[in-house]
């Protein structure tokens, strides 16, 4: 698949009504500032197509891209970001219950997890909730570049143990270099083409 186009629709500090809705959707999730805007960007080779910043906690909205006028791609916003108040985590967490409940047609979760740590604890809870939930899901191993061959050799198997998928299926991926763009593209669209119920 290629990106031939890629817009920015909308901002939703909740999730319901925007214009277009109804077509197929690709999530991108994961914990704060491991680099889902960043992913976005390098995906569409749009370099500020979704803000990103060195300051965890930056996109606290859904964000709503629309792909070769064909589905959208939807930048959530990140859990555990450690200074936010309880009451924020309970409004991300009803904000993602929302999104997860009326998100269709989801047709994949690209589960963000930094490769160079093992899995945290709101990793794990998400990837319970993917399985839980019975949602189609990819793994992508974020800032690959940070790491040396031998480094991520050690994380691959932690990552893949702790998020119960296998070590391959995990795409390395690095917004800087371009490393995994091509295989994430694959995968996206073979998300579009099998049409989950
Ligand atoms: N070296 C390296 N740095 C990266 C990569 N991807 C993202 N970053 C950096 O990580 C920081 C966070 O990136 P964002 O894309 O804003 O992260 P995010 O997940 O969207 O963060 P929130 O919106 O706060 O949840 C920025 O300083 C990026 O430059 C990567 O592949 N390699
Ligand atoms: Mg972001």
């Amino acid at each position: 698949m290629e990106i031939k186009s890629a817009a920015f629709v909308t901002s939703l500090p909740r999730y319901g009504a925007f214009p277009g809705r109804g077509l197929p959707q690709i999530a991108v999730a994961g914990r704060s500032n491991v680099g889902k805007s960043s992913l976005i960007n390098s995906l569409c080779r749009v370099r500020n197509l979704a803000k990103t910043s060195s300051t965890p906690g930056k996109t606290r909205l859904i964000n709503v891209f629309l792909i070769n006028n064909s589905f959208h791609l939807i930048d959530l916003p990140g859990y555990g970001y450690a200074r936010v108040s309880r009451k924020e985590q309970e409004s991300w967490g009803h904000m993602m219950e929302e999104y997860f409940d009326q998100a269709d047609p989801l047709r994949l979760v690209l589960h963000l997890v930094d490769i160079r740590h093992a899995p945290s604890a709101g990793d794990r809870q998400m990837n319970a909730f993917l399985y839980g939930h019975g949602l189609p899901f990819a793994v992508a191993a974020t800032k690959a570049d940070k790491l040396s061959r031998a480094q991520r050799g050690k994380m691959m198997p932690v990552l893949a143990r702790d998020l119960a998928v296998q070590p391959w299926e995990i795409i390395t991926y690095s917004s800087h270099t371009g490393e995994g763009r091509d295989k994430l593209l694959t995968r996206i669209a073979q998300g579009l083409d099998e049409p989950v119920e």
